[in-house]
């Protein structure tokens, strides 16, 4: 049990005070935000049939299958609880007015850098803002009880942000998981959803284990242009895959991809990953941040890249001495 008593206390005071509530959760989704975010809002739903609860942001196509978005506009926002699940910073947060509500509820698994919201039920010790909403509804005394429908968006949270329980599942992570699985879900179809893999993804696979550098120091470095992206058919967001290769080699302890972003000057986006060494101070020092293994930055040149590769290089360096 990670949640205070006292946020449990608060969380669901307001829940009942409101009539109308809205959850967010952060731009470019993935199945953790969505799940968090859909899961909470069934499990309100499905406590208090008169309120109204909705889902703000944009729609993804590629977790369309975890359900629909819906329509918002400013003055649903009145006399409104706002929700953000998954969000570290305000600047993530999907979807406009997040911040016109009557009070504000951050939920959320990252390392804290931006205290935003009238009650923060912030864990970075969670594997995902799904493993707290579990942990949510397992303490809230019947007054959110689990749903199957909420499982099974849950338990894909789950799943996804731990790499299906391979990165550092806790034993809250499989507590969560037995209340989700417990609720009779098809796991082997959820965990399918993530283990396809389309054609030109497998292609795009092939062309990273081609053009990762393995540096001598440990570190692992690909750069992914736009027009890498066009040839391989593969959205940004996709590009995600291929960023765990360098985990499977010996010897390599960190590694990073930049992902050119769209206008005239190169610009990346920056994901750093590690086994090794601590890597989000690297991460803060390039406008971004996140979890000491898991990051993510901002890289405004080629130069920049080279960088953030040799300060990777430096502290990886410094890690394998100490070792
Ligand atoms: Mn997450």
């Amino acid at each position: 049990m990670l949640i205070k008593e006292q946020e449990l206390d608060t969380l669901f005071q307001w829940i009942e005070e409101y009539d109308t509530i809205i959850i967010h959760r952060h731009v470019r989704p993935d199945p953790d935000a969505v799940g968090s975010q859909l899961g909470l809002k069934l499990l309100i739903q499905n406590a208090y049939p008169n309120k109204q609860v909705l889902a703000a942001g944009t729609s993804s196509d590629s977790l369309a299958w975890m359900g629909e978005m819906d329509d918002i506009t400013k003055d649903d926002y009145e006399e409104a609880l706002v929700i953000v699940t998954d969000t570290a910073n305000q600047d993530r947060v999907d979807g406009a007015h997040y911040d016109a509500g009557d009070k504000l509820i951050k939920i959320d698994h990252h390392l804290v850098v931006d205290r935003y919201g009238d009650l923060q039920i912030a864990y970075p010790e969670a594997t995902s803002a799904s493993e707290l909403i579990t942990e949510i509804a397992s303490r809230s005394k019947n007054k959110l009880p689990m749903t199957k429908e909420a499982s099974e968006l849950l338990y894909a949270g789950i799943v996804a942000d731990t790499g299906r329980f391979l990165y550092s599942p806790t034993p809250y992570t499989f507590e969560a998981a037995k209340t989700l699985v417990a609720q009779d879900i098809d796991t082997r179809l959820i965990t399918d959803r993530f283990s396809e893999t389309s054609l030109n993804e497998v292609r795009f696979q092939g062309f990273a284990y081609e053009n990762i550098e393995f540096h001598d120091e440990g570190v692992a470095s690909l750069v992914i242009t736009r027009d890498i992206m066009e040839k391989y058919q593969i959205s940004e967001d996709a590009t995600n895959i291929v960023l765990n290769i360098p985990s499977t080699v010996s010897g390599m302890y960190t590694w990073v991809n930049f992902i050119e972003q769209e206008g005239d000057n190169p610009k990346y986006r920056v994901r750093l990953r590690s086994k090794g060494p601590a890597i989000n101070q690297i991460a803060e020092a390039h406008d971004g941040g996140g979890h000491a293994m898991a990051s993510g930055a901002k890289a405004n040149s080629l130069e920049e890249t080279e960088a953030i590769i040799n300060e990777l290089k430096q502290i990886t360096t410094e890690f394998l001495k100490n070792k």
